[in-house]
This record gives C-alpha cells, sequence and structure tokens, in this order.
C-alpha cells in the first residue's frame, strides 16, 4: 500500500512543485483544497469538483460532528464513502471554527467547552476527542488541535496562546498514534512576531508531523503583514514536508503564498463568493448582479473552458441570479473553482518550467486590465 509522502520536483527562488502521494491518490503541489465543511462542496456535485481539476478537498470536524455526528459517519463508512469522493480528505481539527461559530465558549488547558451555533447543544473539544473524530472520519490528512488567538491581542497573549497550541500539538501528536497511510499535520501559530514563529516552528519540529500548517494568518492583518510573515516563517519549517498555509485565500493572496513556499492552501472564496454572484477571473472580480451584464452575450471569461463559460452568457449568468435561481450557484461556484486549479496548474508549470517570476508578472498585468 502506497504510504504517506511528499517529493519536491523543483523550486523556482523559495517556490516549489511536488506532489503528495497517499492511498487515496496524488496531490499535485501547489494544491488548492475547495471547502466541503458540511461533507458537500455547496453547489457542486463531487465528480464535478473533480473536473475543475481538484485532487484534495478540506472538510471539518466542528461541523460534522454536530451534525451528523463523527460516530454517525463511521458507522455509514467514513466521510468519503458518505460524501461520495474517493480522494484525500484533509480535516480541520476545530478549534477554530469554535472561535469562529460557537458561543458560551470556554476555553482551559484541558480543551474547548461551547454551545453549538445550530440548536445550542453543549459539547467539549480536546485534542484528544478531535484526533478520535477525524478518525472515525477517516481523514487522510490530520490536522492537530490548536487555538487560533482572535485579533487584536498583545504579544503577551499570542505567546501564551501559542504555547497552549504547542501543548496541545504534542498532546495530538500522542493520542494520533501511528496510521500508516494517514498523516497528522502540527500548525504553526505565533501571529505576527517573528521570535513567536520561530519558537512555535521548533517545538513543532521537535514532536515531528508529516507536514506544518502555517495557521493564525489571514484574520484581519491585512496582505502586507501576511506576506511579511511569509517572507519568513516556511523557512523555519523543514524542506522535505508539506507547508500548509490555512484559509487563504484570494487569488493574489495564493499567488504571493506560493512564491513565498507554500505547498498548499484552502478557501471558503470561490465556492462562498459563487453563491453571492461574485466571479473569479484572470482580469479580476466580476459582479454579475451588476446592471452592466444584463444585455451582455459574451461569457465571463472567453478564455475559460468551463461549462459556466463554454456554455452560458454573462446576461443569463444575471438573469439566474436576479432571479435567485439555483443554477446560478452552480454554474459561478463551477466557474470560480475552475479558475482557481487553472492557476495553480499554471503556478506549478511554472515553477516545473522556471519561469515564476514571468508567469507572476503576468497574473499581476493581466488584473491590472480589468475586466471588459
Ligand atoms: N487554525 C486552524 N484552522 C484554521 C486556522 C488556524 O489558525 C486558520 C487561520 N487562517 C484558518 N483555519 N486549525
Ligand atoms: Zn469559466
Amino acid at each position: 500500500m502506497t504510504q504517506f509522502s511528499f517529493s519536491l520536483s523543483a523550486t523556482d527562488g523559495t517556490a516549489r512543485t511536488g506532489v503528495i502521494s497517499t492511498p487515496r491518490g496524488e496531490i499535485r503541489t501547489p494544491a488548492f483544497m475547495p471547502v466541503g465543511t458540511a461533507a458537500t462542496v455547496k453547489a457542486m456535485m463531487p465528480e464535478s469538483v473533480r473536473a475543475t481539476g481538484a485532487d484534495i478537498l478540506l472538510g471539518n470536524t466542528y461541523h460534522l460532528m454536530l451534525r451528523p455526528t463523527a460516530e454517525r459517519i463511521a458507522r455509514l463508512g467514513g466521510l468519503h464513502k458518505f460524501m461520495n469522493w474517493e480522494r484525500p480528505i484533509l480535516t480541520d481539527s476545530g478549534g477554530f471554527q469554535v472561535m469562529s461559530l460557537a458561543s458560551l465558549r470556554k476555553l482551559t488547558e484541558e480543551g474547548v467547552t461551547f454551545s453549538s451555533h445550530i440548536d445550542g447543544s453543549k459539547h467539549h473539544l480536546t485534542p484528544e476527542r478531535s484526533m478520535e473524530i477525524q478518525k472515525l472520519l477517516g481523514s487522510d490528512i490530520v490536522m492537530a488541535f490548536d487555538e487560533c488567538p482572535a485579533l487584536p491581542a498583545t504579544d503577551a497573549e499570542v505567546a501564551k496562546s501559542m504555547r497552549l497550541s504547542m501543548r496541545w500539538a504534542q498532546r495530538s501528536r500522542d493520542a494520533f498514534g501511528d496510521r500508516p497511510g494517514h498523516a497528522l499535520f502540527g500548525i504553526m501559530q505565533g501571529g505576527v512576531t517573528r521570535e513567536l514563529r520561530e519558537e512555535s516552528a521548533e517545538a513543532l519540529k521537535q514532536i515531528g508531523f508529516d507536514g506544518y500548517a502555517v495557521g493564525g494568518l489571514a484574520v484581519g492583518e491585512g496582505q502586507e503583514a501576511m506576506f511579511s510573515v511569509l517572507d519568513y516563517a516556511p523557512g523555519f519549517l523543514p524542506e522535505d514536508k508539506p507547508r500548509y498555509l490555512m484559509g487563504v485565500g484570494k487569488p493574489d493572496d495564493i499567488v504571493g503564498a506560493v512564491e513565498r513556499g507554500i505547498d498548499m492552501m484552502d478557501c471558503v472564496l470561490p465556492s462562498r463568493s459563487g453563491r453571492t454572484g461574485q466571479a473569479w477571473t484572470r482580469r479580476g472580480q466580476i459582479n454579475i448582479k451588476n446592471a452592466r451584464h444584463q444585455d451582455d452575450p459574451r461569457p465571463l471569461d472567453e478564455a475559460c473552458t468551463c461549462p459556466a463559460c463554454r456554455n452560458y452568457s454573462r446576461a443569463y449568468l444575471h438573469h439566474v441570479f436576479r432571479s435567485q435561481e439555483m443554477i446560478s450557484g452552480m454554474l459561478l461556484t463551477w466557474h470560480n473553482l475552475h479558475y482557481y486549479q487553472e492557476l495553480m496548474q499554471g503556478l506549478r508549470d511554472a515553477i516545473a518550467a522556471g519561469t515564476l517570476s514571468a508567469f507572476v508578472a503576468q497574473f499581476h498585468a493581466q488584473r491590472a486590465e480589468g475586466d471588459i
């Protein structure tokens, strides 16, 4: 059986391209992971998500433990079978979603107690319980249980939170155990402070993980601050293991992160914004509800080969959005995920060819031209 492994095939500056091998298939890196929070990438059939070029999806411990519960999914054969996605799944560990979605949260050394955002019921999450849930789901890449401090926070608060996350990382490692074919990733915290990022990376490397995530970014600090952390943080992590930037981002965030040595990313943006009428193209962002599209026979992007662009006009997409027809979210989500995956393929090819800086220059030039 194929075990979990990562092999780099080329670098260009600090950017890298390679392949993560898992028993459920290969993940080409840099990889973008569509978000399938509630065991679905909203508005998309799994085979359509695959058709956009996705190698791996992200699922969420927090949502699935509440509904339909991890135990029920396990009884039904695991998350892959449940949602009809055979390829790799990475699951987030829950703490981040508790902090952003749940109420009556109480954080202790042991873990976090909270009330469900669905029905107010009380729940407890610890590193050990998060590992158990992710195992019940059958996740291929399990994330350590961490805390992402809310901003604004002082250096002392960020340090205290990061050190708690590092103790939880050790408990996650101990509870995960040895599971051939499955991977456990540690999560670096430490805000925008170089010394704390370095301390966090050292703690994680000491424990030893199959991959390393950069957490605690894209939480309101702004792109410039995020990039300045990414100028040094990936360099604190082992070169021979995947590096995952959690919850990022817009297309220009992705390009900047890949340039700085990130291998994996996830974000709700392409799927969520598709459902609110936003399309992402080579020429930037398009708001399909704008009246300027109502008589426009052209596709969103004449160079795009997705079903929304091959078969439908902007006028049609405008109409179905305005009419709140379900196909609106379906077509725009498909287009956005296709655009994101095409961007990732472009980045991978450019890194392999040693032409990343020319690719990035063209990426920015096309966006500067704007739509129309
Ligand atoms: N930790 C975890 N999940 C996350 C984050 C984090 O810091 C972020 C921050 N951008 C998104 N998702 N566990
Ligand atoms: Zn398209």
